[in-house]
């Protein structure tokens, strides 16, 4: 069914892997619809899905950007549709109601940053490098590295590396919180998938919440105070949050339902 995309479920977690080693998983438009595909329709049909996570083939690279073959010949009107495209796709990523995980495991650039910046956590191999270097193409990001860079590292050092090309390495990219954790290389998917676990372990409708919470903070349309005091309305509505009490009270460990 999938081209460019191998997807394992391992014990209720989808282990999605980006497959184009011989192009370092560059994104191509074939990619970006399977990746549309799977978070659209595939995920949120999948019975008991914990989580996700997204990693790329081989120990090289996570996704070395879009795939530069694909767009050299743009103009305006096909650059911006091709953007938006992706911009969508990465939409879907970061609004998925359940944790989507990046694990990266060598080369994230461009794209491929922006693909990891847009997923819920990061996990970072001791190898891997982080870059936005569009502008060695004459092109800036277009799949939300401009937006998203600066949520995470702040506007000054984002416009270092938007600006300079610079690529960073795994503690560089930890100390100014492009990523959640360093790991040992080889263990990053292990490390994702622990992180899901983790979280699959909390009631499912508050992660929900969370995720569209955090989200209104960068949204220019949503009030993102009056959005968390009715998603906490809703909260207390489901039976999770008197199985979560009550087990607080019997001093037993919750066991949720996402109801
Ligand atoms: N697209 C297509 N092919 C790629 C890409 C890519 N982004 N990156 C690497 N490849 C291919 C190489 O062409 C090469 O193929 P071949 O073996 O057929 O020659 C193969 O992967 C291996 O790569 P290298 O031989 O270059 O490996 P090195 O170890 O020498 O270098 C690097 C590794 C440093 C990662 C190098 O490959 C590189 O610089 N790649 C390009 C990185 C880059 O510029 N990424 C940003 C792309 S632009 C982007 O992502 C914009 C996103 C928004 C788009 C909006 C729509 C317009």
């Amino acid at each position: 069914m999938y081209e460019n995309l191998r997807i394992e479920n391992q014990a209720g977690i989808a282990v999605v892997t980006i497959s184009r080693e011989k192009a370092l998983n560059a994104l191509n438009t074939a990619t970006m619809s399977e990746l549309r595909h799977f978070f659209s329709e595939e995920a949120p049909k999948t019975a008991g899905l914990k989580g996700v996570v997204l990693t790329g083939a081989g120990e090289k690279a996570f996704v070395a950007g879009a795939d530069i073959t694909e767009f050299s010949r743009l103009n305006a009107a096909e650059g911006a549709a091709f953007a938006r495209n992706g911009q969508e796709v990465f939409d879907l990523i970061e609004r998925f109601p359940r944790p989507v995980v990046a694990a990266v495991q060598g080369f994230a650039l461009g794209g491929g940053c922006e693909l990891a910046m847009a997923c819920h956590l990061r996990v970072a191999g001791e190898r891997a490098r982080f870059g936005q270097p569009e502008v060695n193409l004459g092109l800036i990001p277009g799949y939300g590295g401009t937006q998203r860079l600066i949520r995470y590292i702040g506007r000054s050092k984002a416009l270092e590396l938007l600006m300079t090309a610079d690529m960073i390495g795994a503690e560089e990219a930890l100390r100014l919180g492009l990523v959640n954790c360093v790991v040992s290389s080889g263990q990053e998917v292990a490390k994702a998938c622990e992180m899901v676990e983790k979280i699959a372990a909390k009631a499912p409708v508050a992660i929900a919440k969370i995720i569209e919470c955090v989200n209104a903070y960068f949204s220019a349309e949503a009030d993102g105070l009056t959005l968390e005091a009715a998603a906490f309305g809703a909260c207390c509505d489901t039976e999770d949050f008197r199985e979560g009490v009550s087990a607080f009270i019997e001093k037993r460990t919750a066991h949720f339902q996402g109801k």
